[in-house]
């Protein structure tokens, strides 16, 4: 049998890779039109955006073979856009044609209800019971996806309905979350990313012989109204922050409010005891080894998990191989979203070569990144579309930023911006630029901040440098040149245990469409809670309670479901 993955080379796809090796399959990448005429098998794995994997196909010659393939009986797994170039067309994209196999278009999720993307864990139900096919999918499970366009469920158009084989709902829109007619298999979520439940349809799909997998659709159009509430869960990150401890080895630190160094000894010789182990004061604190902590959450049920390269702004990410080293053994060891950032900017190597924000990008792709996360970069650009504003507005990209090249690239999805703010107090009648901005409350800092209201200052390197940009300038901006997602931690909470900052996330949360991720503070399981009752956040993160196992992942779930909050458990 011969096997194959098709990558129109704009997507990461080593996702996908890891998941089939981890299953014990061995695959060969289509490499030539030619290859679609070997292939008894075939997974598409398309992320990105529509366009860009119609031109990718096109290019390499690879559309009409693939229609072929398709037309000839052999199975076909189509992963999100492999779900989506089935249909005729997608808004994505007006000026390009799909394979048009399915009878319908791609539309865009309507905003006005939810953040776009849909990002995360959802459930599927299939249309009709007797029409599941030998997968392995599972009403009981739930299943990651991440896309802004999706194929609306119209049973009042037979020729289409006739391929929905599940159907999900986000907000009030009840879309397709698989097609499956004859040979034809697709998802629109990404199974090589939803943990146990995908490797477990994974690995059904491809241990059926040929003719076990047909599949015979419905005869009667069958009716789905959108329930009350859609199935989308609140997602539990975990964050790793890794850089070099004094020995040279990259370890899994932890900063108080950014400083990552133990603080003053509590013994004559300078060591500190308790906690995970001696340790000497002044040293980079070590909380563990990435891969070893990252397989450890995945199997603890992480929904998600960063990697933050922490001092990255020092040397370029490319001349970093122990840093990719670890991304790659981490992205085989887990199959859930991983999100990688630090340095992601242009940069120029000692030797004068110039390497822009894209190719760094490229490069934890293919080392098995899901998701990249930009966070000095991202300020620097919304500062310079604000110049180009000139009458102190928002102003619009000029197509060069890392925010806005790696969203065209790999598709906004893939771009997430970490924002490092800081409170600034003022006196409450303050009059400045970011009066509109200020919160009045109640300040758990120190005795001077007592009585004053503040506002969220943007900070780069690490919350080395403070911005003339606000919070909200930040958000917004991102939001504009393409970011898909915000990873928003406070220097004040971090490493507290007080809690997220509430006024800080809201202030976010309302600001922008895109999904949100609440970070820094978290101290007890009771903190998520509060977060997701009092922002209406998709997410939540936290670092320092999972790395000295003060709180397990399963523990947040049990008290979020509890609360009657949705979670993947
Ligand atoms: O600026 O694009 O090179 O990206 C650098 C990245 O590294 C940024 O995302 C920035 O947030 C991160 N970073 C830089 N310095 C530090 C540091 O700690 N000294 N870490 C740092 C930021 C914050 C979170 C932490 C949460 C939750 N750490 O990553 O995980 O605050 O912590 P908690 O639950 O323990 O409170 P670029």
């Amino acid at each position: 049998m011969s096997f194959y993955l098709l990558d129109y080379g704009a997507g990461n796809v080593q996702s996908l890779a890891n998941t089939l090796t981890k299953l014990g399959y061995e695959f060969k990448w289509i490499a030539s039109p030619d290859d679609f005429d070997k292939a008894t098998s075939l997974i598409f794995p398309g992320v990105g955006a529509f366009g860009s994997a119609i031109d990718g196909l096109n290019s390499r010659g690879y559309l009409e073979p693939l229609r072929k393939y398709i037309a000839s009986g052999r199975p076909y797994f189509g992963i999100c856009i492999g779900l989506q170039v089935l249909f005729q067309a997608s808004a994505e994209s007006p000026s390009h044609t799909g394979l048009g196999i399915v009878p319908s278009r791609i539309e865009e999720f309507s905003s006005a209800d939810k953040s776009v993307p849909h990002m995360g864990w959802n459930s599927v139900e299939f249309l009709d019971p007797e029409h599941k096919a030998n997968e392995g999918l599972d009403e009981s499970l739930h299943y990651y996806y991440v896309h802004s366009y999706r194929a609306k469920y119209d049973w009042t158009h037979p020729e289409s309905a006739q391929w929905v084989h599940s159907t999900t709902q986000y907000g009030q829109e009840v879309f397709v979350a698989s097609v499956c007619k004859n040979n034809v298999f697709a998802t629109q979520f990404h199974p090589e990313k939803s943990g146990p439940a995908g490797l477990k349809l994974l690995a059904g799909w491809l241990s059926q012989p040929q003719s076990g997998r047909t599949s015979v659709p419905p005869t009667q159009p069958i009716p789905r109204a959108p329930k009350s509430k859609g199935g989308l869960t609140k997602r539990i990150v975990a964050c790793m922050d890794v850089r070099s401890n004094d020995d040279g080895d990259l370890v899994v630190t932890k900063g108080d409010q950014y400083d990552v160094r133990e603080k003053a000894p509590s013994t004559s010789d300078g060591t500190i005891t308790g906690g995970l182990a001696t340790r000497t004061a002044g040293a980079v604190r070590n909380l563990g080894k990435p891969v070893a902590l990252a397989a450890r959450y995945f199997a603890a049920g992480a929904d998600e998990l960063c990697l933050m390269n922490i001092t990255s702004f020092r040397h370029s990410p490319l001349l970093d191989q122990p840093m990719l080293a670890i991304v790659r053994a981490a992205a085989e060891e887990v199959f859930v979203p991983l999100t990688i950032g630090g340095g992601i900017k242009d940069t120029v190597d000692p030797d004068g070569t110039p390497h822009s924000a894209l190719e760094v990008a490229g490069t934890y792709f293919r080392a098995g990144a899901d998701k990249v996360s930009v966070a000095t970069e991202a300020v620097f650009a919304v500062e310079r579309m604000r110049e180009r504003a000139k009458d102190g507005g928002i102003g619009e990209g000029d197509g060069t930023s890392a925010i806005e090249t790696i969203a065209h690239a790999y598709g906004r999805q893939a771009v997430v911006v970490s924002i490092d703010p800081r409170r600034v107090y003022v006196e409450p009648d303050y009059v400045g630029p970011y009066k509109n901005e200020l919160v009045f409350g109640k300040p758990d800092g120190a005795e001077k901040e007592r009585g004053k209201a503040w506002w969220y200052q943007c900070t780069v390197k690490g919350g080395r440098e403070n911005r003339p940009l606000s919070v909200v300038q930040l958000a917004e901006g991102v939001e504009k040149l393409g970011a898909g997602e915000i990873i928003l931690n406070s220097i004040d909470r971090d490493g507290t245990g007080l809690g997220f900052d509430i006024d800080l996330v809201k202030l976010v949360r309302k600001s922008v469409r895109i999904p949100v991720v609440a970070s820094s503070g978290a101290g007890k399981p009771e903190h998520f809670v509060e977060v997701f009752e009092k922002t209406g956040v998709e997410a939540a993160l936290a670092a320092g309670i999972f790395h000295r196992e003060e709180v397990r992942i399963q523990d947040v779930k049990e008290t979020l479901a509890t609360a009657n909050i949705t979670v993947r458990t």
